[in-house]
C-alpha cells in the first residue's frame, strides 16, 4: 500500500543567499513550489534560514534532530559550496531521506551536481510540476524515469535525465500562496529604494512575477527557463494577483522580479493600460532592455506616451542594462542592442520622471582600458551611475563553456565551490591585470560620483550598499537624432524574424503574438 501524502514528512529549505544582507526577498521559485505542493495536498515543514540567519550549526542540529522523508531545496548557482555542504550534511544525517534540489544550483549542472554531492534528485528548468511528480513517482513507487524534468542516480550509481518538461501555462500557475512565510519581516527588509517623494519607512512591498524567463540569450546570462519560450502572464491574471497582495497585506510597492518584464513597448503600454482602468494604487519598478522603445519602433512622441502612462500607471523606476559601451563586447555579448539606444531611452523614462537603473559588465576578453572608458563614457553622458559587476561565468552559459574551452576553468567542481557575486573578479579572462581593470574603474567611477555629487569612496564604487542612481544630479540634452528612440536608418535595421531566433525547446508553444513581436511584422 503507497503511504498517504500526508504520512510522509516535508521539509522545505529555504537558503540565505546574503548572511548579514541589509534587504530580504521573498523567494518566489520556492513560494510557487510550496504552493503548488499544498494545492495538491501535502502538508510540509519550511525552514526558513533566510529570514532567521541560522547559522550551519543550527541547522545542522535541525536536521539531525528531525526526520523527513523528502528534503528540498534550491538556490542560485552562486550559493552551490553552501548547497553542496547541506546536501551531503543532511544525506549524513537522513540517509533514507530522499533529496530533491532545483534551480540553477544543480538544474544548470545537473550530471556535476549529483556526482559531486549525496542528492538523490535534480529539478532541471520550471519545478512546480517536476518536482511534486518525482515526489509523487516516490510515494507511488514509480519509475523516476516517468517524470519528465528531473535528473537522478539509479541504483548503480549511472545518471538518468529525462526529456525536458513542456514550459507550464503561466496564466495557470497557482498564485503563490506566502502564508508559510513571515511576509511581515521580509516586508521589513525589502529593497529599501522608494520613488522619489516616498521613505523606505513607508514600503511595503512584495515580489509578483509578470513573466517567466526572457526572448533573449546573452552569452553571460543564464535563467532557469533558458529552454522554455519567453512567457508573460496576462494582465489580468497579474492585476488580480496585486489586488490579492494590497488587500492581504496592505502592500504599496510591487516588485515585478522578472528576467525581462516587457518586451516591448507595446506590452508595457497594454499592462499600463490596464492598470490604470483598474484604479489600484501602487508603485512598481520593472525589468526591460535598453532597446524597450526602439524595438517597437516608436516615434519619440510615441515613446514619451508609453513612458508618460507608465508612471501614470504607478512604474517609478526600471532598470534597463548598458552592459557594456563598447560594440564589440555587445556583439559577443549577444545583447542585440545599439550602444544609443541607452542614452535615448534614459531621455525618454527621465522625462517621464521615472528612476533609471543600469548595470555595466566589465571583462570580456576584448576588455581594455579604452573599451572601460567607452562604457564609462556612456554612464556620464547619461549622468547615470550604474550597478558595477564582472563577467562571472554561470553554466549552462556560452562564456562558461569560452571560459572552460580557454583553459580559465579546469575544475568545475573547484570553480563553482569558489564563485562569490558578479561584484568580485572570480575569473579575469581579460589581457590586463586585476589592479588594471580596477585602476580604470576608479577613474570612470570616480568621473560619475564626482558630477554625481554621490560621496562614495573607492571602496563603495562598486559596492555601492544602496542604489544610488535616484538622485538626478544631471540634466540631459535632447538626442541629437531626429527621433530619439529609432536604432538608427530603419532601412538598415536588421528585422527581428521570429523564424530565425533560435528556440532550443518548446517552440510549438511560443507565442510571439504574447511578446508584441507582432510589430516586426506588421510593419
Ligand atoms: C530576486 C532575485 C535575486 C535575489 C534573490 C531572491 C531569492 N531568494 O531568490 C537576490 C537580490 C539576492 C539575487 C542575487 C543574485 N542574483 Co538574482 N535574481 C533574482 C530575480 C530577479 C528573481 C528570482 C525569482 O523570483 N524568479 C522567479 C521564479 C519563479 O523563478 P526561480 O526562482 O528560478 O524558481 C523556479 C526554478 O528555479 C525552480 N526552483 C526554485 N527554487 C526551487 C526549490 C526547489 C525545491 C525546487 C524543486 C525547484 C525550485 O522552480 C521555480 C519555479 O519554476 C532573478 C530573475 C528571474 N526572474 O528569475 C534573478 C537571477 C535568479 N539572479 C541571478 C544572478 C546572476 C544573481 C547574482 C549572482 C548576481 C550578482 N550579484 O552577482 C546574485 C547571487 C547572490 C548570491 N549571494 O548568491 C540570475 C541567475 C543566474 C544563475 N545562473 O543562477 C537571474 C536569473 C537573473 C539573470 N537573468 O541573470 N537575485
Ligand atoms: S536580455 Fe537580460 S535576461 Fe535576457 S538573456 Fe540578456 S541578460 Fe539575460
Amino acid at each position: 500500500m503507497p503511504a498517504e501524502k500526508n504520512d510522509l514528512k516535508l521539509l522545505f529549505v529555504n537558503v540565505c543567499l546574503r548572511p548579514g544582507g541589509y534587504t530580504k526577498f521573498l523567494p518566489v521559485g520556492l513560494g510557487s513550489i510550496l504552493t503548488y505542493f499544498k494545492i495538491k495536498g501535502y502538508d510540509f515543514t519550511l525552514l526558513d534560514i533566510d529570514i532567521d540567519e541560522y547559522d550551519d550549526e543550527y541547522v545542522e542540529n535541525y536536521i539531525k534532530n528531525n526526520h523527513f522523508d523528502f528534503i528540498l531545496t534550491g538556490s542560485i548557482v552562486t550559493h552551490y559550496k553552501w548547497v553542496k555542504w547541506f546536501v551531503n550534511m543532511s544525506k549524513r544525517h537522513q540517509p533514507n531521506s530522499s533529496i530533491i534540489v532545483g534551480n540553477s544550483v544543480a538544474g544548470s549542472i545537473p550530471e556535476l551536481f549529483l556526482n559531486n554531492t549525496k542528492g538523490d534528485i535534480v529539478v532541471t528548468g520550471e519545478g512546480e510540476i517536476s518536482a511534486y511528480e518525482a515526489v509523487e513517482a516516490i510515494r507511488l513507487k514509480k519509475d523516476l524515469k516517468t517524470v519528465e524534468g528531473i535528473s537522478f542516480r539509479n541504483d548503480d550509481g549511472s545518471i538518468t535525465t529525462t526529456e525536458h518538461r513542456k514550459a507550464a501555462k503561466i496564466n495557470e500557475l497557482p498564485e503563490i500562496d506566502w502564508s508559510p512565510f513571515d511576509v511581515e519581516r521580509y516586508m521589513e527588509k525589502a529593497e529599501t529604494m522608494p520613488d522619489k517623494d516616498d521613505s523606505p519607512e513607508t514600503m511595503r512591498s512584495i515580489p509578483v512575477v509578470t513573466a517567466r524567463g526572457c526572448a533573449f540569450k546573452c552569452s553571460f546570462c543564464h535563467y532557469v527557463f533558458w529552454d522554455d519560450p519567453y512567457r508573460n502572464r496576462s494582465p489580468e491574471s497579474i492585476i488580480t494577483e496585486i489586488k490579492h497582495m494590497i488587500k492581504r497585506y496592505n502592500v504599496n510597492y510591487i516588485h515585478f522580479w522578472d528576467d525581462l518584464s516587457f518586451a516591448s513597448a507595446i506590452q508595457a503600454e497594454k499592462l499600463a493600460d490596464k492598470i490604470i482602468e483598474s484604479g489600484l494604487k501602487f508603485k512598481w519598478v520593472a525589468s526591460v532592455r535598453v532597446d524597450l522603445f526602439s524595438r517597437a519602433r516608436l516615434s519619440d512622441e510615441d515613446a514619451l506616451r508609453v513612458a508618460k502612462k507608465m508612471r501614470q500607471a504607478g512604474c517609478y523606476s526600471v532598470g534597463f542594462a548598458l552592459e557594456s559601451g563598447n560594440k564589440e563586447i555587445l556583439k559577443m555579448m549577444n545583447k542585440d542592442v545599439e550602444v544609443d539606444a541607452f542614452y535615448k531611452t534614459v531621455y525618454t523614462f527621465r522625462k517621464a520622471d521615472i528612476i533609471c537603473q543600469t548595470s555595466v559588465v566589465f571583462g570580456y576578453p576584448q576588455e581594455n582600458k579604452e573599451t572601460i572608458k567607452e562604457t564609462f563614457d556612456q554612464c556620464l553622458k547619461a549622468g547615470l551611475y550604474p550597478s558595477i559587476g564582472f563577467l562571472l561565468p554561470l553554466p549552462y552559459t556560452a562564456m562558461y563553456d569560452y571560459a572552460k574551452v580557454n583553459g580559465f576553468i579546469t575544475d568545475e567542481d573547484r570553480y563553482l565551490e569558489s564563485m562569490t557575486e558578479r561584484q568580485d573578479i572570480c575569473v579575469n579572462m581579460t589581457k590586463m591585470s586585476d589592479e588594471e581593470i580596477m585602476d580604470e574603474i576608479k577613474i570612470g567611477a570616480g568621473k560619475l560620483n564626482e558630477m554625481l555629487e554621490l560621496g562614495l569612496t573607492e571602496d563603495t564604487y562598486i559596492k555601492t550598499k544602496k542604489y544610488q542612481s535616484q538622485k538626478v544630479k544631471k540634466t540631459l540634452e535632447v538626442p541629437q537624432e531626429q527621433n530619439i528612440t529609432s536604432m538608427g536608418n530603419k532601412s538598415t535595421r536588421q528585422r527581428l524574424d521570429p523564424k530565425e531566433i533560435k528556440r532550443i525547446r518548446n517552440d510549438v508553444s511560443f507565442n510571439y503574438s504574447q511578446t508584441d513581436f507582432k510589430f516586426e511584422e506588421n510593419e
